[in-house]
């Protein structure tokens, strides 16, 4: 089963990010506008078959939109992303929402609060209530620390397939790769016992 998802939001609430930390594990910390949208696939292994999300990253920074409406056509499926350290992200989620809309006006939508690791938070969970007005689906989330950051991918699987029983079967969240844990690895016993063993025939 394949769903065209489209992700929106303003620029640098960390979409492309987000949907990286799916492909390949790792985040992304510097950030380069995205230009246009990125198209790429997100899968999963779930008790009913596998899913996969066409995921059209869409620019968020005006100058790079591009045609935006397009990328709306057809969409089964949204994540709206908001940053939490940013009080204008969470302003802008109406426009984005009232725009995908007017293209897919049966899309499943998800808001999404990034950033919660962030200690310099400005919008307050209380202060989100966006998601109530429409009865849409909302989760808070970092990329960076992976927490809640298969939740909203989950939702969307239940409420497309129709079936509450949905749930993802392999672990997903990947370990971002940490340097100093592997140094730690390093253990000179074992690189030495290593070394002075012979080489098999
Ligand atoms: N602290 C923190 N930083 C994050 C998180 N997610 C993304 N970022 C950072 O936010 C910045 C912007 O991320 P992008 O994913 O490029 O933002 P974007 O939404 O794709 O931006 P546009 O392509 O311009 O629309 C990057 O520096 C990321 O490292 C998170 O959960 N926590
Ligand atoms: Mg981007």
């Amino acid at each position: 089963m394949e769903f065209k998802l489209v992700i929106l939001g303003e620029g640098g609430v960390g979409k492309t990010s987000f949907v990286q930390r799916h492909i390949s594990g790792e985040f992304v910390k510097k950030y380069e506008p995205t230009h246009g949208a990125d198209v790429s696939t997100v899968s999963f292994s779930t008790n009913k078959g596998e899913i996969h999300f066409k995921c059209w990253d869409v620019a968020g920074q005006n100058e790079f939109t591009g045609f935006q409406d397009g990328y709306y056509i057809k969409a089964d499926c949204a994540i709206i992303m908001f940053d939490v350290s940013s009080r204008l992200s969470y302003k802008q989620i109406p426009i984005w929402y009232k725009n995908l809309i007017r293209v897919s006006p049966n899309v499943k939508v998800v808001i999404c609060a990034n950033k919660v690791d962030l200690r310099t938070r400005q919008v307050k969970a209380k202060d989100v209530v966006f998601h109530r007005k429409h009865n849409l689906q909302y989760y808070e989330m970092s990329t960076k620390s992976t927490e809640n950051y298969e939740k909203p991918f989950e939702y969307l699987a239940k409420s497309l397939l129709k079936d509450n029983k949905v749930h993802f079967t392999k672990t997903i969240a990947k370990t971002p790769p940490n340097v100093k844990n592997i140094r730690k690895t390093f253990n000179k016993e074992v690189f030495e016992k290593a070394l002075n063993t012979p080489l098999p025939e």
